[in-house]
């Protein structure tokens, strides 16, 4: 079911109303924001030269360094006391970038979640434990007003306190979880472990996001937990959680809510617009923020676009599931390698649990690559012989051999209770 009409509009008229609302936020932008008037004087782009929609590849690109040498507010372009909420990601090196939303950025944030959720078959009389963690990452509270939006019942429990989140979901029997893929693995471990079946639990969706997960690692979470998984992306530099999401009744690829925010997909190295159906990075325009508006922001997700129509009646562009970042390229010994393309890889053999660390480091000149895995609780073999699979599948795939292969207990990994999981250690710089 659709929550508002404008998520079926016929794409004439979506495109008619993306050049109105382009035209306007790149002359808002030049007007409010001293940096865009500065990169649209250097782009050769004068007031009222920004036509339509089709223009948007003319816009200069903003990237993540912006935020950070504007930081903390030099891109807001309303002054603080319009700024009604403040938001902030954490990169991994330096400062965080520091987003805001005037009151109409959170009513429109809350319209775009309600909306993602009932594309992934939320209704209003749902209990929806929420998971994300509160405070300035956008996950709690994007989720938490979307629901109260939408009309269903949101359980704050946020980030971690496993057993808690565990005798919630028993005892109110929430029909929705929405946290990360890698959380949600671990509640389904911890399940098991205290001999709680999640199959009679009423649970029946989980909403996972904010990182990067394969195929094999969702198959995985519906196993384990007897749901349908579904993807929901987005950015805090962009608006937060809500920028796309899956419809259930389809599940292929994820709708971008095109009316406020509209997407391109580059070639990283050249910057270049890529036709439909490519794999490049994505980059996305805010076409009705009010309190920061980012021209062609350069995302850094490697996706692909389609706007072939989908059967479940939405008009807006579908996305391919994000699984790697530019900047998560890893460069063993000259091979270009993603961590999801390990993953995938290694989720295929039988017998391998999606618990993983990758390890990085240089010994002399010479790049080492240690896989460590762990089995599956009922898997009965002897752990050399997944070893050598795993090895082998990693040749076979992707072209690389790793110096080593270690196969280990379940619940050995480390897992991640709060926040974004990490599986990759370089160890090299
Ligand atoms: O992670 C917003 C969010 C919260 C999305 C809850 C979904 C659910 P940031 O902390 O700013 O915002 O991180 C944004 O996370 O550029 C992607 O690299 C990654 N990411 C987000 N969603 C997905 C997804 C939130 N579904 C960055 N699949 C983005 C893969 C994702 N990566």
């Amino acid at each position: 079911m659709t929550y508002n009409g404008v998520e079926t509009v016929d794409r004439d008229q979506l495109r008619e109303l993306q050049s109105e609302r382009l035209c306007d936020i790149v002359e808002y932008a030049r007007e409010n924001v001293p940096f865009y008037r500065e990169a649209l004087a250097e782009s050769g782009l004068p007031p009222g030269e920004i036509d339509g929609i089709e223009d948007c590849s003319r816009l200069p690109f903003t990237t993540k360094e912006d935020f950070r040498t504007e930081y903390p507010d030099g891109l807001f372009a309303v002054e603080w006391d319009a700024v009604k909420r403040i938001h902030a990601s954490s990169g991994t090196t330096g400062k965080p970038k520091i987003v805001s939303y005037t009151d109409r950025d959170l009513g429109v944030w809350r319209s775009v979640m309600a909306r993602s959720l009932a594309a992934a078959g939320v209704t209003e009389g749902d209990v929806v434990q929420n998971a994300y963690g509160y405070g300035l990452f956008t996950g709690g509270l994007g989720f938490h007003d979307g629901c109260e939006e939408l009309g269903a019942t949101v359980v704050p429990v946020g980030g971690g306190n496993t057993a808690r989140q565990i005798e919630l979901l028993t005892d109110l029997g929430s029909d929705v979880l929405a946290c990360t893929p890698s959380y949600c693995l671990y509640l389904a471990e911890e399940m098991e472990r205290r001999s709680i079946d999640p199959h009679e639990l009423p649970l029946s969706t989980v909403v996972i996001g904010a990182e990067p997960f394969t195929d094999p690692m969702r198959e995985e979470i519906e196993a384990a937990l007897g749901v349908t998984a579904v993807d929901v992306y987005g950015l805090s530099e962009i608006i937060g959680p809500g920028v796309s999401i899956e419809c259930a009744a389809v599940q292929e690829g994820l709708h971008v809510w095109e009316d406020h925010f509209y997407p391109e997909i580059i070639d990283p190295d050249t910057g270049e617009l890529l036709p439909e159906g490519e794999q490049g990075e994505l980059v996305l325009t805010t076409l009705t923020k009010e309190a920061l508006p980012v021209l062609r922001y350069r995302t850094g997700d490697i996706t692909s676009l389609t706007r072939e129509p989908c059967a479940c009646g939405r008009t807006h562009a579908r996305m391919d599931n994000v699984t790697g970042r530019t900047d998560d390229l890893l460069i063993v010994r000259g091979v270009n390698v993603y961590a999801s393309q390990i993953e995938a890889a290694m989720l295929d053999v039988s017998g391998v649990a999606p618990h993983y660390r990758l390890d990085l480091s240089r010994e002399g000149e010479l790049d080492r690559m240690n896989v460590t895995a762990e089995h599956h609780e009922d898997y009965a073999g002897d752990v050399a012989t997944l070893e050598t699979r795993i090895l082998e599948r990693l040749e076979a795939v992707l072209d690389l051999t790793p110096d080593a292969v270690s196969v280990v207990e379940p619940a050995t990994i480390d897992r991640t209770e709060t926040g974004k999981v990490q599986r990759v250690f370089d160890h090299r710089e």
